[in-house]
């Protein structure tokens, strides 16, 4: 029997279920190289973890892992019931209240490796926060220096049941693809319409060749509509065709690249994104060296933790 110890969290609604340490080395390169070794070697374990009957295709990854670049306290892979994501915004809050939760960080910043790149972290605490004062909880509420954000190519036309759409293909850590002329409701009453035209939507970025920088796969959509609770509120469609409960983290630092890129968003300027759950991220844009960085701030709450239990005899132990 094979003993996987587990913690799951919530950020808004998405689960993120952290795996602390992996039953296997993956060598002493950069977190993008343990991430090669994972994908060639490793992969029955993402299978194990997340799948049926175990896991769902809600459920998002976090394999922590040893840093190479010393400024960084962690290193971390994120993936789903298809595959790996490059960064999370939702899963870096819940990686880092978890880690609060387990007693390994403290508030302040905590530097954090993924596969394309390093984020900063920073944890909440102190005397503004209820929770932290009471000494059974863990301060959870996170904001993440994201990567650079982009936008790479702008109101892209494509064709749904014979009507035209416009979107923005655009990076925060992740491809996403914009849309803001849908014309669907953006509600938890309409959640099988909605996943039915974002997946047409990627069907028909796929056939007609649409992709990110260096014909990279564009495997998130977005659908943004109004909303008097916030800015704006999204429904986000990830690539295993679960939507995020969240407000993407990646998306919403993608969303932030465009909205400074059309001048609708000021350095520093708070953005409120709000997720088809009703969840929300705040969000801004700093500038460094002349690329946008977003900061995503939200709260995640550790529900349950355990351990995976693989039998050799399982027919259905590595996931269905
Ligand atoms: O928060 O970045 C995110 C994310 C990506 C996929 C699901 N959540």
């Amino acid at each position: 029997m094979v003993k996987i110890p587990f913690l799951d969290s919530h950020t808004g609604g998405e689960p993120t279920r952290l795996i602390p340490s992996l039953p296997f080395d993956l060598g002493v390169g950069s977190v993008a190289d343990k991430l090669s070794a994972l994908k060639a070697h490793h992969d029955d374990l993402r299978r194990t973890v997340l799948l049926e009957p175990r896991g769902s295709d809600v459920l998002v990854g976090a394999y922590l892992v040893p840093p190479a670049d010393p400024t960084c306290q962690f290193g971390v892979i994120y993936f789903n019931n298809v595959g790996y994501l490059g960064m999370c915004g939702h899963g870096t809050i819940g990686l880092i209240a978890s880690l609060a939760y387990l007693g390994k960080v403290q508030p302040g910043i905590i530097r954090v490796e993924t596969p394309v790149g390093i984020v900063e972290a920073t944890l909440h605490g102190g005397s503004s926060s209820e929770a932290y004062r009471d000494p059974p909880h863990y301060p959870n509420k996170v904001s993440v220096k994201n990567i650079p954000a982009f936008r790479h190519l702008a109101y892209i036309p494509i064709e749904i049941d014979g009507k035209t759409i416009h979107g923005d293909v655009a990076w925060g850590g992740n491809w996403f693809f914009l849309v803001h002329d849908h014309g669907m409701d953006v509600d938890m009453s309409n959640l099988e319409a909605l996943t039915d035209f974002a997946w047409r939507v990627r069907e028909q970025l796929t056939a007609r060749g649409i992709t990110g920088a260096g014909g990279a796969e564009i495997d998130h959509v977005e659908l943004f509509a109004s909303t008097p609770d916030a800015d704006s509120k999204s429904f986000v469609l990830c690539p295993g065709k679960a939507y995020d409960r969240s407000p993407c983290g990646t998306g919403t630092s993608a969303k932030l690249a465009c909205l400074y890129g059309d001048g609708k968003l000021q350095i520093g300027q708070t953005w409120k994104q709000q997720s088809v759950v009703g969840s929300v991220f705040e969000g801004s844009v700093q500038i460094q060296d002349n690329r946008i960085i977003p900061t995503v701030t939200g709260e995640a709450w550790v529900m349950s933790e355990g351990a995976i239990l693989v039998d050799e005899r399982d027919p259905f132990g590595k996931g269905i």
